[in-house]
């Protein structure tokens, strides 16, 4: 599982751009968004530059790795 920490992610619309993005990238099983505490978490083995680049698409900043990770 990979965790990244996102900023910029403020309502449903975000959690849900990011989710799809992020889902349709390979090896992705499942991504699940915190909008509350900007948590991004991906089931699979995805890669991790790709995760990232998807996201940053969106129009997202990546920090870091979560926290809690
Ligand atoms: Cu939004």
């Amino acid at each position: 599982m990979l965790r990244l920490k996102v900023t910029g992610m403020t309502c449903g619309h975000c959690a849900q751009a990011v989710t799809r993005a992020v889902e349709a990238l390979p090896q992705v099983e499942r991504a699940l968004v915190d909008i509350k505490t900007g948590e991004v978490s991906i089931d699979g083995d995805p890669d991790e530059a790709a995760v990232r680049g998807a996201i940053e698409e969106e129009g997202y900043q990546v920090v870091g790795p979560a926290a809690s990770a």
